[in-house]
């Protein structure tokens, strides 16, 4: 399996080179070899929960914005949000929700994920359409072709937790010769409330169900593939938000050719999906004593994509398009006249072409170059409310959006240098340069009514969005080297990142906004503060990271991952929002083949480093102690077994929100929401 997922890697095999090879199959950290990715095979990780943005902890500078159980959006050195392109199994998803409760990582549970790949550092142009933060590709469990005979064969997997009586249940089958493949999988996973020291975090039960199928045909250098998933979230907790998942129901299909001659390789593929979702603040919290303010929201997004690249080994050239169109609709059960169009055709379009070049120069130069042009086109419809109908400044925020050209066309230029010096078998240098953009997100656009639809920014403010916002523009300069000598390896990595243009939530300006708030404050006896707008300033990202391993013998390893970032408006005196304190992953392995394990430290320091424009809090410095082992019973049984946070140590997690979530007499509204207490797992994988 591992196997599969080295052939699946879509990166930058030409120039990376493998360290550690003779530890290739480790057991735990299966960040794979490639220096300009971070890769886990899936295979074997024992200590995963539903969530695989889980994974992202133990890549260096990644980490994970989770706002419930299932909601984990990816943060990678200080960008997060649709700042990152996010592909499962080459599919663009924007997430169905205005609040992000579907992330892009969502559809690739860990239940079926078989490799996680994260660019280190500058993306390439070739790897994605907007790739201002970094990119990540999934990758889903699809099965083998086999060298001949017809084979069936499988794989299932049970797991159970304990800090959330959460159990796990997948399963698939594969039945392929050297030309067909055909693939059926699906999983059943549940968890209840998590338990920390103190009491329980209301509400972060989940439930999900999911069913893939899959057909593959192989002639000569020619492989197409058909898949359809479809996944079924129901009853799930995002305490850091204001409404918690009623249903999460998506259709994704995909269709995938690959063409793989000795000169030159093409890949093409297309991809639809569609997603409905609704979402309450009466059902799975304590809904609000006033039932004119229950709240339910109906969305619906649609995403179609495409992209032709080939691949010369040397020069890569593609087009590439994605279009998402999005609906949110907010009723109250209780009150049938309720009504807000939140978000009407929102509709936003990327076309992009570009071209890459990897060039030698001498034996141990190495070029990579990129341009990309990217045309960004959206659009939305009109909007109405029953606050628009009943109160003088919603109609006004209705009446200007109505009349306003809110259609727009960016034109796009990013660009990559970069360059390897390999200065000794032992030592390469690393330097980039890029200049990376992005434009507006639908909601940053088309929020015409201050209300949290914020893409899970999760900072307790309302927002309204802006028609007149620019792209964001960062250019950046990054510096590093990889050092492997005699079973020790380390990669650190210094960047500075100027980004004009940042697209940030500022103090309104905008009266009738301000007034909204106001009424609604005094209507509902609530205290809101004053709404932000998304606005466009400047501000910079800066920082290092590193990951390092030492081979102490056959058996015996220690591996690590530091990382720090800094973000900070050039504006004004402020630091920028939810990003993560400096953390250290420390960790010592001990692996026969038979059985292993792993113990491992992780170590977060305090932020006080945040944002006075999201009213954000500080954390504390924290450290967590987990243990982990696995036993290969058989050639085709294997059992793993976990305890995270051993010692049941209080803590937040500074990427983990507030709570949201009245009556909990654990924890008190506004509060960070504390992380999980001890917990233990077991899983057990039969494969056949
Ligand atoms: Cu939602």
């Amino acid at each position: 399996m591992r196997g599969t997922a080295t052939v699946f890697f879509i990166g930058l095999l030409t120039i990376t080179q493998s360290v550690n090879a003779g530890h290739g199959d480790m057991e735990e950290l299966l960040v794979s070899a490639k220096k300009d990715t971070r890769e886990f095979a899936l295979g074997d990780t024992v200590d995963i929960g539903a969530d695989s943005g889980q994974l992202l902890r133990k890549v260096p500078g990644a980490n994970l914005n989770s706002n419930g159980p299932l909601t984990g959006i990816a943060q990678y050195r200080g960008m997060y949000g649709s700042r990152i392109s996010t592909h499962v199994d080459g599919s663009v998803l924007s997430s169905g929700g205005p609040n992000w409760m579907d992330p892009p990582l969502s559809y690739a549970p860990a239940a079926m994920l078989e490799s996680l790949v994260v660019y280190r550092g500058i993306a390439p142009v070739s790897a994605g359409q907007e790739t201002i933060g970094g990119v990540i590709n999934a990758t889903t469990w699809s099965g083998d072709f086999t060298d001949g005979e017809l084979e069936i064969s499988g794989r299932m997997r049970g797991g159970a937790q304990s800090v959330r009586d959460a159990y796990l249940f997948s399963g698939g089958v594969v039945v392929a010769n050297d030309k067909h493949r055909l693939k059926v999988s699906g999983f059943s996973e549940a968890g209840d409330d998590a338990k920390f020291d103190d009491g329980k975090i209301l509400p972060t039960e989940y439930e999900r169900q999911r069913f893939d199928i899959g057909y593959g045909f192989r002639h000569k250098e020619h492989t197409l593939q058909f898949d359809y998933g479809r996944n079924d979230t129901g009853d799930s907790g995002t305490p850091a938000l204001p409404m918690d998942i009623q249903y999460i129901d998506s259709d994704l299909f995909r269709a995938r050719y690959n063409f793989h001659g000795d000169q030159y390789e093409v890949n093409a593929k297309v991809y639809y999906s569609d997603i409905g979702h609704g979402m309450t603040n009466f059902e799975l919290r304590q809904a609000p004593p006033n039932g004119a303010m229950w709240r339910r929201n109906i969305a619906e997004g649609e995403n179609i994509g495409f992209s032709l690249v080939a691949d010369t080994r040397g020069w890569k050239f593609g087009v590439d398009g994605h279009r998402e169109e999005h609906e949110s609709n907010i009723d109250n059960p209780n009150n049938a006249m309720f009504f807000v169009e939140n978000f009407n055709k929102a509709e936003r379009q990327v076309i992009g072409i570009f071209a890459e070049r990897q060039q030698s120069l001498a034996d141990d130069w190495l070029l990579e170059l990129g341009l990309r042009y990217n045309n960004v086109s959206m659009d939305a419809d009109v909007v109405n409310g029953t606050p628009a109908m009943m109160m003088p400044p919603a109609a006004m925020l209705r009446d200007n959006f109505n009349a306003a050209d809110r259609s727009s066309t960016d034109h796009n230029i990013d660009w990559v240098a970069k360059v390897y010096y390999q200065a000794s078998s032992a030592m390469r240098l690393y330097g980039g340069l890029s200049r990376k953009s992005r434009s507006p997100s639908y909601q940053e656009k088309y929020l015409w009514l201050p209300l949290e639809a914020t893409a899970g920014l999760a900072d307790m403010r309302t927002y309204t969005g802006n028609l007149d916002l620019e792209e964001e523009v960062a250019h950046e300069v990054e510096l590093g080297f990889d050092w492997s000598q005699n079973g020790l390896s380390f990669s650190p990595r210094i960047y500075y990142r100027d980004i004009n243009d940042y697209i940030q939530g500022t103090v309104s300006t905008n009266m009738p906004a301000i007034m909204f708030v106001n009424m609604m404050n005094i209507m509902n006896g609530t205290s809101n503060a004053v709404p932000l707008e998304f606005n466009n300033v400047d501000a910079t990202i800066y920082g290092f990271d590193a990951d390092w391993r030492y081979n102490i013998n056959d058996q015996w390893s220690m591996d690590g991952v530091l990382s720090y970032v800094r973000g900070e408006r050039d504006d004004i005196n402020d630091n920028l929002y939810r990003i993560s304190p400096l953390n250290a992953l420390i960790a010592l392995n001990y692996n026969s083949g038979k059985w292993g394990a792993t113990v491992e430290t992780r170590l977060y320091d305090s932020q006080n480093k945040v944002s006075a424009s999201n009213t954000e809090k500080t954390t504390d410095s924290y450290a967590l102690l987990n243990l982990k082992a696995y036993w290969n019973v058989s050639n085709s049984i294997k059992l793993g077994l976990s305890v995270e946070n051993i010692t049941d140590e209080d803590y937040s997690d500074h990427l983990g929100g507030y709570n949201r979530v009245r009556g909990n007499p654990d924890i008190a509204v506004g509060s960070r929401l504390p992380g999980y207490g001890r917990n233990f797992s077991a899983r057990v994988d039969y494969h056949w």
